[in-house]
């Protein structure tokens, strides 16, 4: 009997073994359900963040691209204004003058020598043009057909030119003087004419070239270009 129930001990003892294995398995599975689950929603929450944030980032592109459109578009127009604004201001004519950009310009009919002619623009509040451009240069010679004195000279020294306004050619930073490939470029100071030389400026020579300087004597008569800045009062007195 003994040997029956010591055998009993051993079924009920293996019996119990099994059910703790069991139980333990069971809670094993639970717990690593409950993982699946937190790992599943965790993924299903970085996937719609992921999702939220590009289409967050679709929504900044989209912003930024049509601000770079309508910036675009802006300076297109601006650019336009300007270019019109600039146009018509030179075709602008006031009491005989012309305007153009910061300038206004007179052209006479009347010719002078150079003296004679900047007395003449002086009486009008004005001067000799001073040209400081290569834009400045091109509409001048684009309004003349003949040749016109302007308000360069080397009066003083033989050489050293100067504008009107007490400018060098180095302050400006622009000459147009012509240059001939054979023979001598101007200003060449030619005493053919006049004995003195040349020591003032016109734009064109009487030969019909008028987009470059040329020295001429300066009792030569010409027409002439003056200039004033802009704005001022266009009145009776301007004429
Ligand atoms: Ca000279
Ligand atoms: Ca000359």
């Amino acid at each position: 009997m003994a040997s029956v129930y010591e055998n009993s001990d051993f079924i009920f003892s293996t019996t119990a073994s099994g059910e703790k294995c069991s139980q333990s398995k069971g809670q094993e599975e639970v717990t690593s359900s409950k993982w699946t689950k937190v790992f599943g929603i965790s993924l299903v929450f970085a996937l719609g963040g992921l999702c939220v944030q590009g289409i967050m980032y679709n929504n900044k592109r989209s912003d930024f691209e049509l601000l770079n459109e309508q910036q675009h578009n802006t300076s297109m127009q601006l650019s336009a204004q300007q270019n019109y604004s600039a146009t018509q201001s030179c075709n602008l004519c006031v009491n005989g003058w012309m305007v153009c950009r910061e300038k206004v310009y007179f052209f006479s009919t009347d010719k002078c020598n150079w003296s004679n002619s900047r007395d003449v623009c002086i009486s009008k509040q004005a001067d000799l043009v001073t040209i400081s451009s290569k834009v400045e240069q091109d509409f001048l010679v684009s309004k003349i057909s003949e040749t016109h004195w302007i308000g360069l000279n080397d009066l003083d020294t033989e050489g050293h030119w100067v504008w009107v306004n007490n400018e060098t050619l180095k302050d400006t930073g622009v000459q147009f003087w012509t240059e001939r490939q054979f023979g001598k470029s101007e200003p060449d100071n030619w005493r053919h004419e006049d004995p003195s030389g040349e020591n003032c400026a016109s734009l064109g020579n009487i030969d019909g070239n008028l987009k470059t300087w040329f020295d001429n004597p300066c009792k030569t008569k010409k027409k002439f270009i003056c200039e004033k800045k802009y704005p001022f009062p266009f009145t009776d007195d301007n004429n």
